[in-house]
Order: C-alpha cells, then structure tokens, then sequence
C-alpha cells in the first residue's frame, strides 16, 4: 500500500453533554484527526488522545507533533503490505500509543477497502452483532443519574457503568442497587483511590457489581493485585495496560480478572489483536473501552469488539448520546436489544461526512511522500 498522502487536522465538537469522571470534567473535544490517501483509495484513523494528560500522558498536542515530525513521515517512506505491518515502522519511536494507533487504524481501514472485506473480517471478527453498554459520568445529583440510568436502560443499553470517586460511589450503588437489583451493573473509578481505601472498596461486594475498574494508580498491577485478594468482585484494568506483556503480567500476578482493551491506549490493532488473544487464551474476558470518539473512532471499535473474546458489553454505544450531529453517516444506532450490527460492506462500512468535518476543522496539515 503506497500511501501518497496524509491528511492531518483538528476538530473541535461540544459533546451533547458533558462528560465528568474522577480526573475531571470535558465539556467540548479537541480531536486529531487523520486521513491517508493511496492510490484512489482514502481511510481515516481518530487519535483518542485527550485535551489534557489526564487519562494518559499523552494529549492531542502531543499527538499532533508525534505525527507530524515522526510518524506521519515515516509511514509516507514506507511500503506496508497492511495495518499488521505498521508497529514495526514506528518501532524506533517510543511510547506515543494514541498517536501510532491513529495511522495504524487507518492503514488497517485501507487494506480492508482494498481488499474489498469489511474491517471486521481483516481483524479476525466473528461476530455479527456485538453488546453494547454505557458509561455514566458523575452526575450532579443522585437524581439526575437515576434519570439517566432509567434513560439508557430505556434505549435497550445490556450494561451500565457508573463513573466513581470518594464521595461519589457507596451511595450511588446503594440507591442504583434499590431501584435495579438485577442489572448488569459495574463501575470506574479511573484511579482515585488508594490504599487507605481497600475496606472501603471492599464495602462494595454487596453490590454485586460486575467488575471494579482501575480503582488504583493508573499505572499499577502489584497494589491492584493486594486489592483482588480482598474482593469478591472483580477488577477489570483499563489505564495500566498497555500492551500484551502489561496483560500477561495483570493476568499472572492477579491484579485483574477481566481487560478494557481500548485500541489507542494499547497502540494500534496489531496490539489489540494480540491483548485479545493473550486474554483469550488465559480465559479472562475482554471488553471494548470508549473515549467520546467522533463516528470514525467508534466504528473501529465496533469492528474490534466483534472479535470472539469480547464476550461483555463494551463501551460503544450509539452516536446520539455523544454528539448533536456525528461526522461519519449513518449514524451508529443501538438496537432496543441493546446491540450494534456489524457492517459487512468493505471497509469501516459507513461514509466518513467531509464537508461537515470541514467546517468543525481548525488546523490542517498535509504531508506528502
Ligand atoms: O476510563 O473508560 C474510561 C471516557 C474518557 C476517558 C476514559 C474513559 C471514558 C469512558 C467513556 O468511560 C466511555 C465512552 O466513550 O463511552
Ligand atoms: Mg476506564
């Protein structure tokens, strides 16, 4: 795949509503996008990195000027035969795992189209319609969160999440609990405790939650391992892995029992495929992670998560709960089933909205081999 040129550019979108978790509150996206051009044929990768290095240490700045000095040219001298061979052209460049896995995505879109198989099949997806789940901010009021939960329950959503922090979790479980006491319930804590708290947490078994996801450091398994042999629930890791070895060391020392694989904190794909295999084989159950993509990133998660051991709902839900107007068309619906269908047609399977993704742009860079 000769890559003639890669299109980088800036978006910014006002989230339909504001999105509060432990690290803080986003009201509007800064979103790097990119597009490479080959021989007739386009395809665009969504860089997840935040507007702050909160989640990870990366950010859209960063990413933007990993891409343009390093990635971005090495790609345009490359020749890869597809997405599986691009970890190895970034190789030199370390960490930068959103950045890569931008471009890495894209080129795994243009071997798709070029092949003329959906995304789904090239990765390895076996499924024809995947669960969908949400995650629910931190909510101003108890109310207000009963409300949304009622909501999404309402659209069909097969699991909810609730985002937590000290002050904001034993009471929400409890009412959420009261209300629901069957639903698929689990929730995200994104790192905000530590361990004076490990009595607390473990408070929370009686909530029969379905996972605990990254109570501790975002860079941690040793103290989240201490953590999973006071719990009957289990912790689910999202920031601390980021990479097959970091799943092979979660799932060896105990510190998780179930993985959020989330393409861009992993690198791209290939690293996904091989985290997803890793769980696989070691029969630890994976899920598919969000970070408020526009359409073009949740349509590569949608061809992700139809992998085989992506057996719980995942955070992939429809288009309308993040943006007024998405970029992509259609929009990505979720049944009242709670499911998204995976599309079969070549490549992503939807249409990338070009001139409503040129009015959003507010810098544009172009870079040619
Ligand atoms: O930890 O899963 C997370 C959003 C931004 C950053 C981190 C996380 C999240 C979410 C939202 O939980 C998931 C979504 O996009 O639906
Ligand atoms: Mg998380």
């Amino acid at each position: 795949l000769n890559i003639d040129a890669i299109h980088m550019r800036e978006i910014n979108m006002p989230l339909a509503h504001p999105f509060e978790t432990s690290f803080g509150l986003t009201t509007s996206r800064r979103i790097l996008l990119v597009e490479l051009e080959s021989e007739g044929l386009t395809a665009w990768g969504e860089c997840v990195a935040g507007e702050h290095p909160y989640f990870s240490d990366e950010m859209i700045d960063t990413a933007w000027i990993i891409t343009e000095t390093e990635l971005a040219p090495r790609l345009l001298d490359a020749n890869p035969e597809g997405g599986g061979d691009v970890p190895e052209i970034f190789k030199q460049v370390r960490g930068h795992r959103m950045a890569k896995a931008a471009l890495e995505n894209a080129v795994w879109d243009l071997e798709a189209q070029s092949r003329r198989i959906s995304l789904a099949e090239l990765l390895g997806g076996t499924r024809e319609v995947i669960p969908c789940g949400v995650s629910i901010g931190i909510q101003p009021s108890l109310e207000k969160l009963l409300e949304k939960i009622e909501t999404d329950l309402a659209a069909g959503y097969q699991r909810i999440k609730l985002k937590c922090k000290p002050g904001w979790d034993r009471h929400i479980f409890e009412a959420v609990r009261k209300r629901w006491p069957e639903i698929l319930l689990s929730c995200d804590a994104n790192s905000a405790y530590r361990m004076k708290d490990f009595d607390h947490i473990a408070s929370w078994d009686e909530f029969n939650l379905l996972m605990i996801e990254q109570p501790l450091w975002y860079d941690d398994f040793y103290f989240h391992s201490m953590l999973q042999k006071r719990l009957e629930t289990a912790i689910c890791l999202d920031e601390s892995i980021r990479n097959r070895r970091d799943a092979l060391a979660a799932i060896d020392m105990e510190s998780c029992q179930i993985i959020n694989i989330k393409v861009g904190r992993v690198g791209g794909f290939s690293e996904a495929i091989a985290v997803h295999n890793a769980a696989e084989e070691r029969g630890i159950p994976v899920w598919c992670g969000g970070m408020l993509e526009t359409g073009i990133g949740r349509v590569h998660n949608i061809a992700l998560s139809s992998l085989p051991n992506f057996s719980l709902p995942g955070d992939v839900s429809a288009s309308v709960r993040f943006w007024a107007q998405d970029i992509i068309e259609p929009e990505v619906t979720v049944s009242a089933k709670g499911e998204i269908t995976v599309p079969t047609g070549a490549g992503s399977g939807y249409a990338v909205m070009r001139g409503r993704i040129e009015d959003l742009t507010v810098r544009k860079q172009t870079l040619r081999a």
